[in-house]
């Protein structure tokens, strides 16, 4: 046992000094940046899980490469049930979790690498799906994401769109522009408290769960808890984006968050 445990510690280090190596730039040949240079290093095309490593990225990492008419995209977050939990802690949103090919948050370093370049400029393209087969979208220039000494501060520039500006909220004061990300155990979501009614919070995650670039709460979340058909109205954690459906909170069926250069 103790001789099986030692080899595969061998090999994991074998393997990360491999990764190390191949991340170094000079032995770089593992796939492109994003997946909108896919189609210049693959024939087919066919949207599907590619392996990319953006700019000055440590390693190459699994991404869904959505081949769509208006663009190929790299899907950030997608949510198409509850099978893969997304109330967890500061690294879980750092690093990511879930399966790029299914449900998944890319995760929030990588996000932050692939649009730290200010010499390019990014969409970011929001997809919801309702239980009713209904759909709608928001999609905003000029996203970007900060490093993690920003708490991976979100930028969005202009909104266009049929769901809504909900980043910048359903109501005033909730401005999620230029706020920092947050988890349970990673708190800068500006409430210190904030009072909903009768109700005081320092917390957003304590009713809304997840994480996310909460600001005052605010009236966008797409990490919080999904909730099956007929049961998905009026929680306080669910896939909620309030300027589409409101104002007793809606939770949509799926959501879509990518990403393309513009
Ligand atoms: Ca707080």
């Amino acid at each position: 046992m103790g001789g099986l445990l030692g080899w595969s510690e061998l090999m994991l280090a074998l393997l990360l000094i491999f990764s190390m190596q191949t991340g170094s730039g000079s032995v770089n040949a593992v796939g492109p940046p994003d997946c909108s240079y896919i189609r210049t290093f693959s024939s087919n095309g066919a949207s599907g899980v590619y392996s990319i490593q953006p700019e000055g990225f440590r390693f190459s990492f699994e991404a869904y490469c959505e081949m769509g008419t208006n663009g190929i995209w790299t899907v950030i977050q997608k949510r198409t049930g509850g099978a893969v939990t997304f109330d967890r802690e500061w690294a879980a949103y750092k690093n990511g979790f879930g399966f790029a090919s299914w449900d998944h948050w890319l995760g929030l370093e990588k996000i932050s690498a692939m649009t730290k370049d200010k010499s390019k400029r990014w969409k970011l393209r929001v997809d919801l799906w309702d239980f009713e087969g209904g759909s709608a979208y928001a999609e905003y220039e000029d996203f970007r994401v900060g490093d993690e000494s920003t708490n991976y501060r979100l930028s969005v520039g202009r909104y266009s769109g049929t769901a809504g500006d909900a980043i910048r909220g359903a109501y005033p004061g909730v401005d999620q522009n230029g706020y920092g990300f947050s988890t349970f155990d990673h708190d800068s979501d500006g409430c210190n408290p904030c009072l909903f009614g009768d109700i005081a919070t320092n917390r957003c995650t304590d009713f809304n769960s997840g994480g996310w670039w909460y600001s005052k709460c605010g009236s966008a979340n797409l990490n919080g808890n999904w909730h099956p058909k007929g049961d998905n109205i009026g929680w306080s954690s669910g896939l909620h984006w309030l300027t589409w459906k409101g104002p007793a909170p809606y939770s949509a069926k799926a959501t879509r968050m990518m990403i393309t250069p513009m």
